[in-house]
């Protein structure tokens, strides 16, 4: 039975087309559109309760969240890990957490108070800006001793970054990749790749709503219904 992946164009869902691109595994792509709130419908909340995307279902296997999808197409392909050491595997799991901890909450905290809370948000732009930069920052550094983040191979956890990575000017600003020329430099390596092209292309293959408008704000953002209307924030 073909692989099924629940998807956005978003980082999350991206990590796991570029596995799933690289290791060849045959899939299926079904569209979840976020902004139109299909991650609340209950098909999908059966299959995620989380109500976000990714989620993917193997058989009779279903999994949600991108870290754990990702571990475990890793694990059932047994492709794109390290070495299976103690050692290797715990660096692999400390990485793959403090991207999907820190990077990704950070980032996307930082994403919506720049670009969609409304004002005032000096103190909350202030707190996920520091925090996004300094995650990325210690990305950055790991990146700046090896090609890849555990070493010379390429692995599970670059992909993690990569989901991410494709989303820096966006999350940190116009002038990052300055700071950050080794996150720079792996986004370019996997841009390059067959697989990386391939993943980028499956949000041209589907059509997904761009507007962020009444709906999508409140499918993404529900708990703008508990704020007063003056707040501007409901609309
Ligand atoms: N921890 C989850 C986070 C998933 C997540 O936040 N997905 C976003 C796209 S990157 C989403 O579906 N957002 C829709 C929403 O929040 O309603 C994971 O890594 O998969």
């Amino acid at each position: 039975m073909t692989i099924k992946l629940y998807y956005h164009p978003s980082p999350n869902p991206a990590k796991v087309a570029l596995f799933l691109e690289e290791v060849g595994l045959p899939y299926e792509v079904v569209a979840v559109d976020t902004r139109k709130g299909e991650q609340h419908l209950p098909a999908f909340l059966a299959i995620n309760p989380n109500a976000k995307t990714p989620a993917l279902v193997d058989g009779e296997a279903t999994v949600f969240d991108s870290t754990a999808i990702l571990l475990y197409l890793a694990e059932k392909t047994g492709r794109f890990l390290p070495l299976d050491t103690p050692a290797a595997r715990a660096e692999m799991l400390s990485w793959l957490m403090l991207v999907a901890t820190g990077i990704g909450p950070y980032s996307g905290q930082c994403v919506h108070f720049k670009h969609f809370a409304p004002e005032p948000k000096e103190y909350a732009v202030n707190r996920y800006d520091f925090e996004a930069w300094r995650h990325w920052k210690l990305i950055d550094a790991q990146l700046a001793k090896h090609p890849y983040m555990l070493g010379d191979t390429y692995t599970l956890v670059d992909m993690a970054v990569w989901g991410w990575a494709r989303a820096v000017p966006f999350i940190l600003g116009a002038d990052a990749w300055a700071r950050l020329p080794n996150v720079k430099r792996l986004l370019d390596e996997i841009n390059a790749r067959p697989a990386g092209q391939r993943a980028e292309a499956l949000k041209t293959q589907h059509s997904f709503k761009a507007e962020m408008d009444d709906q999508a704000r409140q499918a993404m953002f529900p708990q703008n219904a508990r704020l007063a209307p003056s707040t501007g924030a409901t609309a």
